[in-house]
């Protein structure tokens, strides 16, 4: 095994996935075969593979041409189990471009723990991981269970997929990046939050926290910090600002949110336990 690369939220941006596959050094050998990396490294897709941008359906035909060569694979972002879940219910029309992958998005796992690294699209949380070990979308019974609000299975997934969130006091208001007011906000779930306010606790951070005001013990009851010897995490999901940093002892966040900035991230792993911002690497703009 010589090394991982791991590539954020792409998000349909198709471009910008083979600049970036291709300053990584991954090649084709003809226009049909499968990217792949001359010395055997591997990408590790963080999910959210499709959605916001203007060519999913060319970015899955490259991660599914990838992961089918093994030159990659991926975990489930919470974009492609929303659309797993709308058409399990029945009640939302399915692009007809996502159609014919409902199946293959069926069977991708919603963690990976592999040549040192663990890869899951939001939160390393182990008390979900166990719930959901094993599980993918394929197990029918699971995927029913894991859409309804109050199950151990619904739980574990909206913590897995999403993140671990806390309400945000009414003097605070909170835009995320598309401009959207929230009433929850995203935590650093690595952190032991007890006695860290809001400023210091809220991923990506933003400017109107509160320094001094901390969020109650109920609302942090499903945290479980990550202890600093364990294997190296990475994660996409946050939608990171250029200014926020991306690596945080061994855990990383890859997402730097493509579609606002037009710009793909990736980690360039080779083992190392303490991550470290210079093997970030971006696809060079338009
Ligand atoms: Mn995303």
């Amino acid at each position: 095994m010589s090394g991982f690369d791991v590539v954020g939220d792409v998000h349909g941006h198709a471009d910008q996935l083979l600049r970036l596959l291709a300053k990584l050094g991954y090649q084709r050998r003809s226009l049909n075969s499968a990217w792949a990396h001359p010395d055997g490294r591997m990408v590790a897709f963080v999910g959210d593979l499709i959605n916001r941008g203007p060519a999913s359906s060319a970015v899955i035909d490259i991660v599914r041409g990838m992961t089918d060569a093994g030159s990659a694979f991926v975990v489930l972002g919470n974009h492609e189990f929303n659309l797993l879940a709308a058409t399990f219910e029945g009640g939302e029309q399915v692009q007809k471009k996502y159609r014919e992958h409902l199946d293959w998005f069926r069977t991708i796992p919603f963690s990976l723990e592999v040549g040192g690294i663990r890869v899951v699209h939001a939160v390393w949380h182990p008390t979900s991981l166990k719930v959901i070990a094993g599980r993918t979308c394929m197990d029918e019974d699971f995927l029913r269970r894991a859409i309804t609000k109050g199950t151990p299975e619904g739980q574990a997934v909206q913590t897995v997929l999403k993140g671990i969130k806390v309400p945000i006091p009414d003097d605070q208001v909170y835009l995320d990046r598309f401009g959207i007011r929230r009433s929850r906000g995203r935590i650093r779930w690595w952190l032991d939050p007890r006695g860290l306010a809001y400023a210091d606790l809220l991923f990506p951070s933003y400017a109107g926290a509160s320094a001094h005001s901390v969020p109650s013990a109920v609302d942090l009851a499903n945290s479980e910090p990550y202890p600093s010897d364990e294997p190296a995490v990475f994660i996409g999901h946050y939608c990171l600002p250029v200014s926020e940093p991306k690596i945080h002892g061994n855990v990383a966040c890859v997402d730097g949110c493509v579609s606002c900035d037009g710009v793909l991230w990736a980690y360039r792993h080779s083992g190392e336990r303490n991550l470290d911002p210079v093997h970030l690497v971006q696809s060079d703009g338009c």
